[in-house]
């Protein structure tokens, strides 16, 4: 059975989610045909966007029978199908449900309040948070720094977060630990283990921008 093809990525240099697919990209060496959205200018609400890919978010994958795929994980899910070879979502049942679990848990212990704090803390934001809430924003500091915590015991001996190999829980990782520039939070010294994760997953040469 020939499957539909990707023809094209809908992107947004910056903000973490589409980075998520650019560097499971990179990790495949695919290079896919992609149109820039400017969300920071609106231009995921407007309708021609929103009335082709059925979201407001981004990234969005086109293939050439016309469907339009959203969410990351959905979005690479489908890119490990058509380009099999350095597998990043587990081998095998148990490795599959390893990684969708962990890069779950860094989208919510992590990546969530991460956001939480930029959306509603920071005035630019208000082109993608219309309604700020300020307080929403400081509950989620201690969050963020309870996230780091738990980011460092969890990675404890392991090479990578989901185990001995790089996955796209790492991908997850890397691109929720780099968003904390817009809050600018650095990742604390002392936390070794996460600072040795990050160098190990840079030796890569895919961590794209
Ligand atoms: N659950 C979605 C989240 C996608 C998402 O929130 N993308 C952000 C960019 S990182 C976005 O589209 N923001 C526009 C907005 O919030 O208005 C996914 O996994 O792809």
């Amino acid at each position: 059975m020939t499957l539909p093809q990707p023809v094209m990525l809908y992107d947004t240099a910056r903000a973490p989610n589409p980075r998520r697919v650019r560097i499971f990209l990179a990790e495949k060496g695919v290079s896919l045909p992609t149109t820039e959205i400017d969300i920071m200018a609106g231009q995921h609400f407007d309708k021609a966007y929103r009335g082709k890919v059925g979201s407001h978010n981004v990234p969005a994958l086109e293939l050439d029978d016309g469907t339009f795929l959203t969410e990351t994980v959905a979005i690479c899910r489908y890119l490990e199908a058509i380009y099999p070879d350095n597998n990043l979502l587990g081998d095998g049942p148990l490795e599959q449900s390893l990684v969708e679990m962990w890069s779950r848990r860094i989208e919510t212990h992590l990546m969530m309040p991460i956001a939480f704090v930029a959306r509603h803390g920071i005035a630019g934001m208000q082109a993608l948070e219309r309604e700020q809430c300020p307080a929403w924003s400081e509950h989620n500091v201690p969050r963020v720094a309870a996230g780091l915590r738990w980011f460092e015991k969890c990675l404890g001996d392991k090479s990578f977060i989901a185990g001995d190999r790089f996955t796209l829980a790492d991908i997850t990782a890397f691109c929720t630990l780099d968003f904390m520039r817009l809050i600018r939070t650095p990742i604390p010294e002392e936390n070794l283990r996460t600072h040795a994760w990050r160098a190990r997953c840079k030796a890569r040469g895919t961590i794209v921008s």
